[in-house]
Protein backbone atom coordinates (compact mmCIF):
# COMPACT_ATOMS: atom_id res chain seq x y z
CA UNK A 1 0.00 0.00 0.00
CA UNK A 2 0.84 3.76 -0.40
CA UNK A 3 1.42 6.60 1.88
CA UNK A 4 0.28 9.78 -0.14
CA UNK A 5 1.00 13.03 1.25
CA UNK A 6 1.01 16.48 -0.09
CA UNK A 7 4.94 18.06 -0.25
CA UNK A 8 6.09 21.61 -0.59
CA UNK A 9 8.96 21.66 -2.67
CA UNK A 10 8.09 20.83 -6.15
CA UNK A 11 5.99 23.75 -7.61
CA UNK A 12 7.32 24.72 -10.74
CA UNK A 13 4.74 23.53 -12.38
CA UNK A 14 1.17 24.00 -10.00
CA UNK A 15 -0.68 26.98 -11.37
CA UNK A 16 -2.92 28.88 -8.74
CA UNK A 17 -6.04 30.98 -9.10
CA UNK A 18 -6.63 33.36 -6.15
CA UNK A 19 -10.35 34.88 -6.23
CA UNK A 20 -10.79 38.27 -3.51
CA UNK A 21 -13.54 39.90 -2.82
CA UNK A 22 -13.39 43.26 -2.68
CA UNK A 23 -15.88 43.59 0.43
CA UNK A 24 -13.81 44.39 3.71
CA UNK A 25 -10.75 44.85 1.22
CA UNK A 26 -8.78 45.99 4.26
CA UNK A 27 -8.83 42.51 5.32
CA UNK A 28 -9.06 40.52 2.57
CA UNK A 29 -5.79 42.73 1.33
CA UNK A 30 -3.64 42.06 4.15
CA UNK A 31 -4.67 37.99 3.36
CA UNK A 32 -3.71 38.35 0.25
CA UNK A 33 -0.10 39.96 1.05
CA UNK A 34 0.00 37.14 3.79
CA UNK A 35 -0.77 34.72 0.36
CA UNK A 36 1.87 35.66 -1.97
CA UNK A 37 4.41 35.63 0.88
CA UNK A 38 4.17 32.22 1.57
CA UNK A 39 3.61 31.04 -2.39
CA UNK A 40 6.60 33.02 -3.07
CA UNK A 41 8.91 31.81 -0.26
CA UNK A 42 8.06 28.33 -1.30
CA UNK A 43 9.08 29.27 -5.29
CA UNK A 44 5.44 30.00 -6.37
CA UNK A 45 6.16 32.95 -8.81
CA UNK A 46 3.05 35.22 -7.83
CA UNK A 47 3.83 38.27 -10.61
CA UNK A 48 0.28 37.90 -12.16
CA UNK A 49 2.49 38.74 -15.39
CA UNK A 50 4.03 35.39 -14.43
CA UNK A 51 1.91 31.70 -15.61
CA UNK A 52 1.84 30.37 -11.97
CA UNK A 53 -0.56 32.69 -10.48
CA UNK A 54 -4.16 34.62 -11.87
CA UNK A 55 -5.74 36.84 -9.72
CA UNK A 56 -9.74 37.51 -9.51
CA UNK A 57 -11.50 40.42 -7.94
CA UNK A 58 -15.19 40.01 -6.89
CA UNK A 59 -17.47 42.09 -5.04
CA UNK A 60 -17.98 40.53 -2.03
CA UNK A 61 -17.81 37.05 -0.66
CA UNK A 62 -21.81 35.70 -1.85
CA UNK A 63 -20.11 35.55 -5.49
CA UNK A 64 -16.79 33.65 -4.54
CA UNK A 65 -18.40 29.80 -4.88
CA UNK A 66 -19.99 30.93 -8.33
CA UNK A 67 -16.25 32.22 -9.74
CA UNK A 68 -14.73 29.64 -7.76
CA UNK A 69 -16.23 26.96 -9.44
CA UNK A 70 -16.18 28.25 -12.96
CA UNK A 71 -12.19 29.09 -12.36
CA UNK A 72 -12.15 24.83 -10.97
CA UNK A 73 -13.43 23.46 -14.08
CA UNK A 74 -11.65 25.76 -16.86
CA UNK A 75 -8.66 23.00 -16.14
CA UNK A 76 -5.82 26.06 -15.38
CA UNK A 77 -5.47 25.41 -11.95
CA UNK A 78 -3.88 22.67 -9.68
CA UNK A 79 -5.93 24.63 -6.81
CA UNK A 80 -8.29 28.06 -6.20
CA UNK A 81 -7.36 30.21 -3.19
CA UNK A 82 -10.91 31.99 -1.51
CA UNK A 83 -10.07 34.89 0.50
CA UNK A 84 -13.20 37.09 1.86
CA UNK A 85 -13.87 38.40 5.37
CA UNK A 86 -17.20 38.56 6.61
CA UNK A 87 -18.15 40.64 9.80
CA UNK A 88 -21.03 40.12 11.60
CA UNK A 89 -21.43 43.01 13.72
CA UNK A 90 -21.78 44.64 10.41
CA UNK A 91 -25.33 43.38 9.32
CA UNK A 92 -27.14 40.99 9.31
CA UNK A 93 -26.34 40.05 5.89
CA UNK A 94 -23.86 37.89 7.84
CA UNK A 95 -25.75 34.95 8.24
CA UNK A 96 -26.92 34.38 4.61
CA UNK A 97 -23.46 35.15 3.30
CA UNK A 98 -21.48 33.06 5.69
CA UNK A 99 -23.46 30.56 5.19
CA UNK A 100 -23.97 30.12 1.33
CA UNK A 101 -19.92 30.81 0.98
CA UNK A 102 -18.83 27.83 3.23
CA UNK A 103 -21.64 25.46 1.32
CA UNK A 104 -20.31 26.86 -2.19
CA UNK A 105 -16.72 26.37 -1.86
CA UNK A 106 -16.87 23.22 -0.39
CA UNK A 107 -19.41 22.30 -3.20
CA UNK A 108 -16.93 23.74 -6.09
CA UNK A 109 -13.99 21.58 -4.82
CA UNK A 110 -16.35 18.23 -4.35
CA UNK A 111 -17.98 19.24 -7.55
CA UNK A 112 -15.09 19.72 -9.89
CA UNK A 113 -12.65 17.65 -8.08
CA UNK A 114 -10.26 20.66 -7.96
CA UNK A 115 -9.03 22.15 -4.41
CA UNK A 116 -11.02 24.93 -3.53
CA UNK A 117 -9.19 26.73 -0.37
CA UNK A 118 -11.95 28.15 2.43
CA UNK A 119 -9.73 31.47 3.36
CA UNK A 120 -12.98 33.32 4.13
CA UNK A 121 -12.47 35.03 7.73
CA UNK A 122 -15.41 34.71 9.68
CA UNK A 123 -15.41 37.16 12.62
CA UNK A 124 -17.96 39.03 15.04
CA UNK A 125 -15.72 41.98 15.07
CA UNK A 126 -13.65 44.07 12.34
CA UNK A 127 -10.61 43.66 15.16
CA UNK A 128 -10.70 39.86 15.32
CA UNK A 129 -10.28 40.00 11.34
CA UNK A 130 -7.54 42.46 11.41
CA UNK A 131 -5.78 40.04 13.88
CA UNK A 132 -6.27 37.56 11.90
CA UNK A 133 -5.20 39.44 8.83
CA UNK A 134 -1.42 40.42 10.02
CA UNK A 135 -2.05 42.26 13.49
CA UNK A 136 -1.50 38.65 15.19
CA UNK A 137 -1.12 36.46 12.43
CA UNK A 138 -2.20 36.25 9.10
CA UNK A 139 -4.24 33.30 7.85
CA UNK A 140 -3.59 34.24 3.90
CA UNK A 141 -0.21 32.58 4.57
CA UNK A 142 -2.14 29.40 6.25
CA UNK A 143 -4.13 29.21 3.18
CA UNK A 144 -1.32 29.34 0.85
CA UNK A 145 0.09 26.50 2.73
CA UNK A 146 -3.39 24.45 2.27
CA UNK A 147 -3.36 25.56 -1.55
CA UNK A 148 0.24 23.93 -2.06
CA UNK A 149 -0.53 20.69 0.38
CA UNK A 150 -3.88 19.92 -2.22
CA UNK A 151 -2.50 20.65 -5.40
CA UNK A 152 0.88 18.29 -4.47
CA UNK A 153 -1.41 15.97 -3.04
CA UNK A 154 -4.33 15.77 -6.24
CA UNK A 155 -1.19 15.69 -8.53
CA UNK A 156 -0.35 12.17 -7.20
CA UNK A 157 -3.47 10.60 -6.48
CA UNK A 158 -4.67 11.74 -9.53
CA UNK A 159 -1.24 10.71 -11.67
CA UNK A 160 -0.96 7.69 -9.27
CA UNK A 161 -4.21 5.86 -9.50
CA UNK A 162 -5.74 4.20 -12.37
CA UNK A 163 -3.37 6.58 -14.48
CA UNK A 164 -3.32 4.90 -17.30
CA UNK A 165 -7.14 4.64 -17.80
CA UNK A 166 -7.57 7.92 -16.53
CA UNK A 167 -10.47 7.07 -14.25
CA UNK A 168 -9.47 8.47 -10.33
CA UNK A 169 -11.54 7.12 -8.21
CA UNK A 170 -10.34 6.07 -5.08
CA UNK A 171 -12.86 3.74 -2.81
CA UNK A 172 -14.67 6.15 -0.70
CA UNK A 173 -14.10 9.60 -2.45
CA UNK A 174 -16.78 11.15 -4.82
CA UNK A 175 -15.78 11.37 -8.77
CA UNK A 176 -15.75 14.90 -10.03
CA UNK A 177 -18.83 15.42 -11.79
CA UNK A 178 -18.75 17.03 -15.14
CA UNK A 179 -21.94 19.82 -13.95
CA UNK A 180 -21.31 22.55 -16.38
CA UNK A 181 -19.52 22.68 -19.05
CA UNK A 182 -20.03 20.20 -22.15
CA UNK A 183 -16.82 20.00 -23.20
CA UNK A 184 -15.61 19.58 -19.72
CA UNK A 185 -14.88 16.08 -18.73
CA UNK A 186 -12.79 14.12 -15.76
CA UNK A 187 -9.32 13.73 -17.66
CA UNK A 188 -8.91 17.18 -18.50
CA UNK A 189 -8.47 17.93 -15.15
CA UNK A 190 -5.17 16.94 -15.02
CA UNK A 191 -2.89 19.34 -15.28
CA UNK A 192 -1.18 20.18 -18.64
CA UNK A 193 2.65 19.18 -18.83
N1 LIG B 1 -19.61 40.50 1.69
C1 LIG B 1 -18.49 40.15 2.35
O1 LIG B 1 -17.54 39.69 1.72
N2 LIG B 1 -18.41 40.32 3.69
C2 LIG B 1 -19.44 40.80 4.42
O2 LIG B 1 -19.29 40.95 5.66
C3 LIG B 1 -20.63 41.16 3.77
N3 LIG B 1 -21.73 41.66 4.52
O3 LIG B 1 -21.70 41.61 5.75
O4 LIG B 1 -22.72 42.14 3.95
C4 LIG B 1 -20.70 41.00 2.36
N4 LIG B 1 -21.81 41.34 1.70
C5 LIG B 1 -21.85 41.48 0.26
C6 LIG B 1 -22.13 40.15 -0.43
O5 LIG B 1 -21.01 39.31 -0.33
C7 LIG B 1 -22.44 40.33 -1.91
O6 LIG B 1 -21.34 40.89 -2.56
C8 LIG B 1 -23.67 41.19 -2.15
O7 LIG B 1 -24.76 40.77 -1.38
C9 LIG B 1 -24.07 41.14 -3.66
O8 LIG B 1 -24.42 39.82 -4.04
Amino acid sequence: MTVFEGTFTQVESLRFAIVIARFNDLITGKLLEGCQDCLKRHGVEPNPEGTQVDYIWIPGSFEIPLVARQLAISNRYDAVICLGSVIKGQTPHFDYVAAEVSKGIAAAAFQTGVPVIFGVLTTDTMQQALERAGIKSNKGWEYAMNALEMASLMRQIKGGINSSSNNYSIAGTTQALPITSNTFVESDLSPEV
